[in-house]
């Protein structure tokens, strides 16, 4: 009985206009319908079955439906969360804001990453409730806050290129889970992890009425597995200020025969918390050449020309977050 323990933490919960959010209410577990299974053990090699303490040995694969999720979610922005309040209510995070189940061996290596500058009060928000829904969705976590040093013009590609290098020095991720700082999905069913497809999590925003911009839209939140970021060299370094980055990106996915995944509707739903345009990320005039061009800059324009200098490195156990400095703009 693996979920008793979670359970039992989050019940200490003390706020309680916010703890709807976080417990599973009567009749409101979906996966009630779906048992888990048991995975067969996984196999060690080499090693002495003595020495093995007795709860390793019964480690299973965690169940493709992590049977915690509680479906929709309860997601404000009112009262405001303090880093400390947010520490104590996540006590199995890890320096870092590391995270796997102890109950099972997680299908898949997640590294969360997350452009970012100047955006601290979304980030309170962002790790109250991302935390819990990813440790009820079982996965091997981390989170990356990828900070853009100085005053510069913004460029969250290049931010992401750097995020998906870095936590690889970490790590050995599987899966990179691009999100904005501001958007706060509104169902844990729609689960934070790669697919055979690219995958866009954030179908549907309330800022768009809930419903996909366009077809080919890759904004928000996205995943992709180690080997789908490879197979389009990354993302474009060149964008700067904001828009476009995410069309171009599209558009590197669709050259290479790749087509984008997504939950339904009701389960992406998601809530972007409101804002003024940051200043320093004004609309980039140049976005709409550059998608025209992406197949013919593609190969030389990503991970593999990425270059930037780590400022600092702050661990904290909410995140790890990386000061970079990311150059400026040519001419
Ligand atoms: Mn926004």
């Amino acid at each position: 009985m693996v979920a008793v323990h979670t359970f039992n933490r989050l019940s200490l919960d003390v706020r309680g206009s916010f703890l709807q959010n976080q417990q599973t209410k009567p009749g409101q577990n979906y996966n009630k319908s779906h048992p888990v299974t048991i995975a067969a053990p996984v196999k060690r090699e080499n090693m002495d079955a003595d020495l093995v303490p007795v709860e390793a040995e019964e480690l299973t694969r965690c169940p493709d439906d992590p049977p915690l999720l509680v479906g929709p979610l309860r997601i404000e922005f009112s009262d405001p969360i303090t880093l400390d309040f947010v520490r104590a209510e996540n006590p199995k995070l890890s320096e870092g804001g590391r995270y796997k189940p102890s109950e099972c061996i997680a299908l898949q290596k997640v590294a969360i990453i997350i452009p970012f500058r100047k955006r601290e009060d979304h980030l309170r928000f962002w790790l109250y409730y991302l935390h819990p829904i990813l440790q009820r969705q079982q996965l091997d976590y981390g989170v990356y806050i990828i900070n853009q040093d100085g005053d510069e013009v913004f460029n969250r590609a290049k931010l992401l290129n750097i995020g998906y290098t870095e936590a690889l020095k970490e790590y050995d991720y599987d899966c990179f889970v691009f999100s904005d700082v501001d958007l706060i999905p509104l169902d844990d069913r729609n689960i934070y992890k790669c697919f055979s497809q690219p995958r866009h999590l954030s179908v549907s925003m309330d800022k768009f009425g809930f419903r996909l911009p366009y077809n080919q839209y890759f904004g928000g939140v996205s995943s992709m597995s180690k080997e789908q970021f490879l197979k389009i060299n990354g993302f474009p370094n060149n964008y700067w200020g904001w828009g476009g980055e995410d069309d171009d990106i599209y558009n590197r996915l669709s050259s290479r025969g790749m087509r984008i995944s997504r939950p339904s509707g009701e389960i992406g739903k998601c809530r972007m918390i409101r804002h003024q345009r940051d200043e320093r990320n004004e609309p980039n005039p140049q976005r709409f050449d550059r998608i025209a061009h992406t197949r013919d800059t593609m190969n030389s324009d990503g991970i593999n020309s990425l270059s930037y200098r780590v400022v600092r490195v702050e661990k904290d156990i909410l995140y790890t977050k990386i000061v970079v400095d990311v150059g400026k703009p040519h001419h």
